[in-house]
């Protein structure tokens, strides 16, 4: 593989609704969509998850610009490279900035798929055919709109619901839904609002029998976790803090987490993905994919590496028409009754590219090739 252009454009696609964490509310995207080309003309897609503030990550959109325009398009136009696992490796000397990495790597393994005329899922080592789907949401006005949303979300289907907490928004609300859903496949999402002062708010937690807790304390602590784990009975999920698969085994070892969310673009790409997953599966601790609000392109690299043998519990990739009134991907990312996706079995990611509505919706371009 040599790749002679890199394409970037940011579109702005506003959300149906906003979107509430802990650490802030979203109600429209900035996002960067990546294509890469071949001498022959075969092409990748990519997207990069970074969000427009450094809210989530230390990453955004703009710094991900910034770092593909100035350090990887150098790096890696013209390069002569044996497949797309040897993009991450020609990356190596760029520390952090994963999903800036991602972006162009999502983007090579596409263009991978396509010039062997291959599903994406199958080429990275897919084994499932269809996903299962659980939904995250967020922070809502009101306890009874949170009840609303769950009883929609569960009508249409989806196997688990994810609720986001915060200080001010935790034990009344889960109490809450508990109630009025005693039985359904139920998590929370703190997005590191916590820290170990609050150890006894997490004790309380445990009579609710929620799958798991994703994310209590700091965004970059597995220590705190560790104690943390050590004093309650359910499941810590991390999230922020993996960022690949060293990470993992370090948290693994001391008791930081029993199950871990993957996102591509936190953990660097496809590569680190398939590593990170083999490596949780050979220790027993399950893992599913997260999301970062992705459009259709960032979605459909989602759905593939749900695939993978270790994806064993439903991610956070959901129906296009949960966040989008029109996806960028014909079709858009559809959800059957029984909470799952389909998954489509098309060369590359799987799904057209509505190359007419990225064009309509960018607002800014960038090609770099070799000169
Ligand atoms: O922590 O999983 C998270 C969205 C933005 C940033 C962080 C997170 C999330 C979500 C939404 O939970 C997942 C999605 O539906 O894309
Ligand atoms: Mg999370």
């Amino acid at each position: 593989m040599k790749i002679e252009r890199i394409e970037l454009k940011e579109i702005r696609l506003p959300l149906i609704a906003p979107f509430e964490t802990s650490f802030g509310r979203t109600s429209e995207r900035r996002i960067l969509l990546t294509r890469v080309y071949e001498a022959s003309g075969i092409v990748g897609y990519g997207e990069c998850t970074a969000a427009e503030s450094p809210f989530y990550n230390h990453e955004t959109i703009d710094s991900a610009w910034h770092i593909i325009r100035d350090v990887i398009a150098p790096m890696l136009l013209g390069k002569q490279l044996a497949s797309a696992a040897d993009v991450g490796p020609s990356l190596r000397r760029i520390r952090g900035n994963n999903m800036a990495k991602a972006a162009i790597e999502t983007a090579c393994w596409e263009l991978e798929a396509r010039s062997q005329g291959a599903p994406l899922y199958k080429l990275l080592g897919g084994i499932r055919e269809e996903i299962a789907c659980g939904v995250s949401i967020g922070i809502q006005e009101n306890i009874s709109a949170l009840l609303k949303k769950i009883e929609a979300e569960i009508a249409s289907g989806y196997q688990r619901v994810k609720i986001k907490i915060k200080p001010g928004w935790d034990m009344e609300v889960i109490k809450a839904v508990r109630a009025h859903f005693p039985d359904i496949p139920l998590m929370v999402d703190a997005n590191s609002a916590y820290s170990l002062n609050d150890i006894e708010l997490f004790k309380r937690m445990d009579q609710f029998n929620l799958m798991m807790i994703e994310q209590p304390l700091s965004y970059s602590d597995i220590i705190d976790h560790s104690k943390l784990q050590s004093q309650i009975n359910t499941p810590i999920c991390l999230d922020e803090s993996i960022l690949n698969s060293d990470d993992a085994r370090k948290a693994i070892e001391i008791g930081a987490c029993r199950i871990i969310n993957i996102k591509l673009g936190r953990v660097g790409g496809h590569a680190e993905v398939k590593r990170l997953q083999e490596f949780c599966q050979s220790h027993n601790v399950p893992v599913w994919c997260g999301g970062m609000l992705e459009a259709g392109v960032g979605r459909a690299h989602n759905i593939a590496i749900s695939t993978l043998p270790g994806f064993t519990l439903p991610g956070d990739v959901s129906a296009s028409k949960r966040y989008w009134e029109e996806d960028i991907i014909i079709p858009p990312v559809e959800v059957t009754p029984r909470g799952t996706i389909a998954v489509r079995q098309g060369v590359g990611i799987g799904y057209e590219i509505n190359e007419k509505r990225i064009e309509a919706l960018t607002v800014r371009r960038d090609l770099y090739k070799i000169n």
